[in-house]
C-alpha cells in the first residue's frame, strides 16, 4: 500500500510539478473492505517456487497437456471464422450452455435450461466471484467447511457477509489416520453454526486440499440443514470427476429438495486439464442465476468465445463417450489413481505420513515427525507448515503449499502440522520431487 501510494506520489509529481505527494498520498485509496485481504498465498508461493526453480508440487495445475481432442478443437474454432473471435452470448456460448444442460441434466437428473439455469464464467474463480456478490447481503452469515479452498473467505467479506467456519476433523478413536474419508463433519457442531442471519454455506468436494469426497449421507446431513433454514449451498465442484478406489462424487443439487436452493460450480480447467483457459460454470435454479447474471453483465459481460466452443466440443465427445473406456472423464482418474499411489509411497518412506486422498489431485502429509529439521532462518512468527514450506522450497528445491492458508484464523492453529502436495504432474516431475525426499531423509 504503501509502495503503491508511493508510485501515485511519483507519477503525479512527473505530471504536475506544483502537486506536492503529501497532498496524494493524504487520501485513503483503497476501499476499506480490501482491508486484511492483500495476502494470497498462490501469489507468495507460486512465486517462491519460480525464484528457487523448485520442482513444482505446489500449485495445482497438470505440467501436461490437455487430451488431443480438445486441443484439436481449441485450434479449429480459432481458425473457424470471424464469429469465434467476436463477442458470443454474455452468459455463455450458446454450444457450450446447450452441451452443460444436457450433460449435467442427465446427472441431476432434471431438465436444466441452458439460457436460465447456467452461467459460463472465467474459471470457477469468477463463478464464485458472482455467487457471492449476488446472494450476500451485508451482514449475511456465510458458513464454510475447512478445510476450504482459500478464495471463500475474502469473496464472503467483499461481498459485506460474515464467514462462520466448521472444520472437518480426523474421526474420534482413528488412532491413525489414514484416509481423507476419516475427517469428518460433527452434524451437532455444524447444527450449532445456523442461525437467522445464516445465507449460504459453502462446500467443496472432492476437497481441497483434503481429497475428501463427501458421502451421500454426509451431503444428507448438509441438505436438511439448509431446507430446515431455508439456506443456500454453494458448491464447489471442480474435481468432479477425479474420485479414485471406488469412491463416488454425489452432487448435493441432485437430493430431494436441492435443486432449487444449489449454486453447482464447475471449472472446464480442472475437468480437461486446461487450467490457462479459464473456463468455469455456475449452475442452479433459473430463479437464483439470474442475479448472478446480473454480477456478470455488469463485471465481466463476456468469456473467450474460442474457449468456450473448444470446451462445448470437449463436453459433446464426453456426452457420447460417457461411461466408456475412451472418455477422458474415466482415463484422468485412471493416470492419477496411479500418480497418487506413486506419491503415498514416496511420502510414506521419508516419514511424512500422508492422508490418503479419496479425489482431487492434492494429498496432504504429517510434518510432525520432521519438521525439526527446519533451521532457525526462517520467521518463528509465522506458522510451522509456513516455516517448513518455505525452507523446502529454499533448501531443498521442492515447492508444496501450507495446509494452515485452508484453514480460518480461529482454527488454522490445529491444522498448522501438514503440507499439501499436487500430484497431477508428469512422472518425471514426481520423480524429481522424490528424488530431493529421499536425498533429504538420506542425509538426516
Ligand atoms: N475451486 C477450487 C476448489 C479450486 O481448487 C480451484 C482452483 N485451484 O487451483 C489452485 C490450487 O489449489 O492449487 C478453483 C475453484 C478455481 O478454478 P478455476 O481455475 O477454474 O478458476
Amino acid at each position: 500500500m504503501i509502495k503503491a501510494s508511493a508510485n501515485v506520489a511519483v507519477i503525479c509529481q512527473r505530471i504536475n510539478k506544483n502537486v506536492h505527494p503529501k497532498i496524494i498520498m493524504a487520501r485513503r485509496l483503497h476501499a476499506r473492505r480490501l482491508e486484511g485481504l492483500d495476502k494470497n498465498i498462490w501469489i507468495e508461493f507460486t512465486q517462491l517456487a519460480a525464484d528457487y526453480k523448485a520442482v513444482n508440487l505446489g500449485q495445482g495445475f497438470p505440467d501436461f497437456s490437455p487430451p488431443g481432442y480438445i486441443q484439436e478443437a481449441f485450434c479449429k474454432a480459432v481458425s473457424g471464422g470471424c464469429s469465434m473471435h467476436q463477442y458470443t452470448r454474455a452468459f455463455g456460448h450458446p454450444a457450450l450452455v446447450k452441451i452443460l444442460a444436457k450433460f449435467f441434466g442427465r446427472i441431476v437428473g432434471c431438465e436444466i435450461d441452458p439460457l436460465e439455469d447456467v452461467l459460463v464464467t472465467v474459471g470457477a474463480y469468477q463463478a464464485l466471484f458472482c455467487t457471492f456478490q449476488a446472494l450476500i447481503d451485508e451482514g449475511d452469515e456465510v458458513i464454510i467447511i475447512e478445510p476450504f479452498f482459500d478464495c471463500y473467505q475474502p469473496m464472503v467479506k467483499m461481498a459485506g457477509g460474515k464467514a462462520v467456519f466448521v472444520p472437518l476433523r480426523p474421526r474420534v478413536g482413528c488412532s491413525e489416520v489414514l484416509s481423507s474419508g476419516d475427517w469428518v463433519l460433527s452434524p451437532e457442531e455444524l447444527a450449532s453454526k445456523f442461525s437467522s442471519r445464516t445465507k449460504a454455506i459453502v462446500m467443496n468436494t472432492p476437497n481441497n486440499p483434503l481429497g475428501k469426497v463427501y458421502k451421500t449421507e454426509e451431503l444428507q446431513v448438509i441438505a436438511d440443514l439448509c431446507i430446515k433454514h431455508d439456506v443456500v449451498c454453494i458448491s464447489d465442484e471442480v474435481y468432479e470427476w477425479l474420485t479414485y478406489d471406488g469412491a463416488k462424487h454425489v452432487k448435493i443439487a441432485s437430493l430431494p429438495g436441492m435443486w432449487e436452493r444449489t449454486v453447482t460450480i464447475g471449472s472446464a480447467g480442472k475437468t480437461f486439464s486446461a487450467t490457462g483457459w479459464k473456463v468455469g460454470w455456475a449452475i442452479g435454479s433459473g430463479h437464483i442465476l439470474k442475479h448472478l447474471q446480473t454480477i456478470h453483465q455488469n463485471s465481466v459481460y463476456h468469456c473467450a468465445t474460442a474457449a468456450q466452443e473448444a470446451v462445448a466440443v470437449g463436453f459433446q465427445r464426453e456426452y457420447e463417450t460417457f461411461g466408456t473406456p475412451e472418455s477422458y472423464f474415466l482415463q484422468l482418474p485412471e493416470q492419477l489413481h496411479h500418480k497418487r499411489k506413486k506419491l503415498a509411497k514416496c511420502l510414506e518412506s521419508v516419514g511424512l505420513q500422508p492422508i490418503m486422498p479419496e479425489g482431487g489431485y492434492f494429498m496432504i502429509a504429517d510434518i510432525s515427525s520432521v519438521k525439526s529439521d527446519v533451521d532457525d532462518s526462517v520467521s518463528l512468527d509465522e506458522p510451522c507448515d509456513y516455516r517448513f514450506v518455505k525452507w523446502l522450497i529454499k533448501k531443498k528445491g521442492l515447492a508444496t503449499i501450507p495446509v494452515s492458508a485452508f484453514y480460518s484464523s480461529e482454527h488454522c492453529k490445529d491444522f498448522d502440522n501438514y503440507i499439501r502436495f499436487c500430484f497431477v504432474k508428469e512422472d518425471s516431475t514426481l520423480n524429481a520431487a522424490e528424488d530431493i525426499l529421499r536425498k533429504w531423509s538420506e542425509g538426516k
